[in-house]
């Protein structure tokens, strides 16, 4: 990792400032209250063409090109969902502001929203394999047509074989499908162009079944393409294929999907994995999958239809194979397609280039390695590609940390290897994982905003121990005169991986829940009910609202199971009420009209104050109630 190449002196920065400042009608005051950061003045100097151009709004970016302010009461654009990695989540953020407006828990247990608290989301966690965390990379959303349709977010668990589904009415998770015979999805994806499956791609090779057979005998090991049905979120069939798998992005028009990977050799230990110079993107060909299970040419494994398709099966041998092989250097990582559906592009992580594969070519060609059309030049590290659909490409560079913009049919005609489709590089801080464009992964990319999502920031954010957050960079690419234009850190939790960025027109939220969409019961003010269903068992339904429960007090006996269902019987939006009990682990949360349900043991006689915990009015500490627990007589 290089970390010295960008850093100016104070000395050149302060002569850039000096050429830049008159030009732009601004002191240095100015100029650094609007945001601009020390490495963008050095990107700038003798970029005349941003200095010319002034959109009068004077905020926001540092050559007032880039309007990346959203004043106060304003509303972003853009919805940007990312990956909270190892801390198992999606986080929602404005763009272009990059206010964090919202956390969606998905693999771990959060205890603002009481996710993993409440009867609900713990039984949908319990069933998925009962972890207490994953690690989340690749939210996509829907899509209908090749666009967004607001309908649902998919994110993989990298750490235990698993894909989620986020309702994007009303931003939480309603599904988990724990993957069979899939250790580390990682990829995730939809096909298109109207999300058919959510693709969840294995990584890790492992025998099949993992029932500890084959321990010692690695060329027995297989990882699995795995098709989801967004619907029901069951695996609806499996693909197993030679060698590890890593990223995935389907074509727009329902055939291909692709996936990148590595370890080609089957090697077990990091110098196995990296001794050859090519390994292999693997574009499944989706309708002769699905006719291969039609036809029955599956084993079944774990209940789930395993289609063969390495490289050796007879299923590749005829005119219609179920996988094609395309050799590519080296240990390529990220794979997207074009807007135009024209190419996907595989980053070649050990090897400075990406490679362009020909998508309607793989359809004629008998050696899928005559579908490579480019190859360009781009620098070190090359991990993930966006698109501003303009024609152009936008690569990270992990080891140089930068972003390439490139012109993807230069890229076609240029020779392999050549540099010369590159347009520009632009600084990042630093080692950038993904990168991802206003709505790059639909038909049409809006082509203004890219987030370059840098795994280290060092010395970006005030020091705050050991650990350090991550860097979410914000840089313009609406202007290709003027050149990409950085413009603002966003420290980031650890540790987003990829993105999508949806316009806010095409999701809508509810404002308050639907009763008609829960399964639980609506408990109106008035309906409340106490009930020994048992002997050792009690059921309280209750309502919550500004500022009481809809009980006082509530007595039940030592060691009584009690199942407690609470109401927010609110309309007004935002006002939301929880139901706490110290000594219970008890916390679950009420949106306006969702109900809510909690099955405790109370096993210690006492008295528990029953509280609401988010400050719901003047007399939020006012709502509480009285849970008392008799002794055993
Ligand atoms: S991966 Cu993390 S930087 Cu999981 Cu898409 Cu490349
Ligand atoms: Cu309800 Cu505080």
């Amino acid at each position: 990792m290089t970390d010295t190449t960008h850093t100016e002196t104070d000395d050149a920065q302060g002569r850039d400032e000096e050429m830049l400042l008159p030009q732009l009608g601004l002191d240095r005051r100015d100029f650094m209250k609007a945001g601009a950061a020390a490495g963008t003045l050095g990107a700038m100097a003798g970029c005349t063409g941003l200095l010319d151009r002034d959109d009068g709004t004077g905020a926001g970016g540092a050559s007032g090109n880039a309007d990346a302010h959203v004043p106060p009461g304003e509303l972003d654009e853009y919805y940007a969902f990312l990956s909270g990695g190892h801390s198992g989540d999606i986080r929602v953020l404005g763009l272009p502001s990059m206010r964090e407006i919202m956390r969606i828990p998905v693999f771990n247990h959060e205890s603002a929203r009481g996710y993993g608290y409440d009867d609900e989301s713990s039984e949908m966690l319990e069933e998925a394999g009962g972890y207490t965390w994953g690690d989340t990379h690749h939210p996509r959303v829907s899509q209908t047509d090749n666009d967004y349709d607001g309908r649902w977010a998919f994110v993989n668990d990298k750490a235990n074989g698993r894909m989620a589904r986020i309702n994007l009415k009303y931003f939480e998770t309603d599904a988990i499908v724990d993957i069979p015979n899939q250790q580390g999805t990682h990829g995730a994806c939809c096909v298109l162009p109207d999300t058919k499956y959510v693709i969840g791609v294995g990584e890790f090779r492992v025998p099949l079944e993992n029932d500890g057979r084959s321990l010692d005998a690695p060329d027995e090991y297989g990882s699995v393409f795995a098709a989801i049905n967004p619907e029901t979120m069951n695996v609806e069939w499996e693909v197993l294929v030679d060698g590890n798998m890593d990223n995935g992005d389907g074509g727009k028009e329902g055939k291909w999907f692709f996936t990148t990977g590595y370890n080609s050799e089957g090697g077990v230990t990091e110098s196995e994995m990296t001794q050859s110079d090519r390994d292999m993107v693997k574009a499944f060909n989706i309708p002769a999958i699905e006719a291969a299970v039609e036809a029955g040419d599956y084993e079944e494994i774990n209940e789930v239809p395993v289609v063969d398709g390495r490289q050796d099966s007879p299923l590749n041998s005829g005119s219609d194979p179920v996988v094609k092989y395309i050799p590519t250097p080296k240990s390529p990582h990220g794979v997207s397609v074009t807007p135009d559906n024209n190419y996907a592009i595989a980053s070649g992580k050990l090897d400075p280039t990406a490679t362009v594969i020909d998508i309607a070519a793989l359809d004629e060609v008998d050696d899928p390695e005559e579908a490579v059309v480019g190859r360009p030049r781009l620098g070190m590290g090359p991990l993930h590609t966006a698109y501003d659909g303009r024609g152009h490409a936008y690569t990270t560079l992990f080891i140089d940390s930068q972003v390439v913009k490139w012109d993807i049919e230069a890229a076609v005609e240029a020779d392999l290897g050549s540099e010369d489709p590159v347009v520009e590089k632009i600084d990042v801080h630093y080692n950038p994982g993904h990168l991802i464009a206003s709505e790059s992964y639909t038909a049409d990319p809006a082509g203004d905003w890219l987030i370059s999502l840098n795994k280290l920031s060092k010395d970006r954010f005030l020091p705050v121990g050991p650990m350090h957050p991550e860097n979410d960079q914000l840089i313009y690419i609406g202007d290709d005169e003027g050149g990409m234009e950085l413009v603002k850190d966003k420290p980031s939790y650890a540790e987003p991986h990829d993105a999508s960025i949806v316009h806010r027109d095409k999701i809508e939220p509810a404002k308050t829940y639907d009763p008609e969409d829960l399964d639980l019961e609506h408990t109106a003010a008035g309906e409340e009910s106490v009930e020994r269903v048992a002997d050792d068992r009690v059921e309280v339904k209750m309502y919550s609202m500004r500022n009481e429960f809809g009980f006082p007090d509530i007595t039940v006996q030592e060691g009584d199971t009690v199942e407690m269902q609470v109401t927010n019987i609110e309309t007004t939006s935002d006002i939301l009420h929880s139901l706490v009990i110290p000594e219970h682990d008890v916390n679950i949360k009420m949106a306006p009209q969702e109900t809510t349900k909690v099955t405790f043991e109370a096993d210690e006689p006492g008295v528990y104050w029953m509280y609401c915990g988010f400050f719901c009015s003047a007399l939020h500490l006012e709502m509480r109630s009285q849970l008392l627990v008799e002794p055993e007589g």
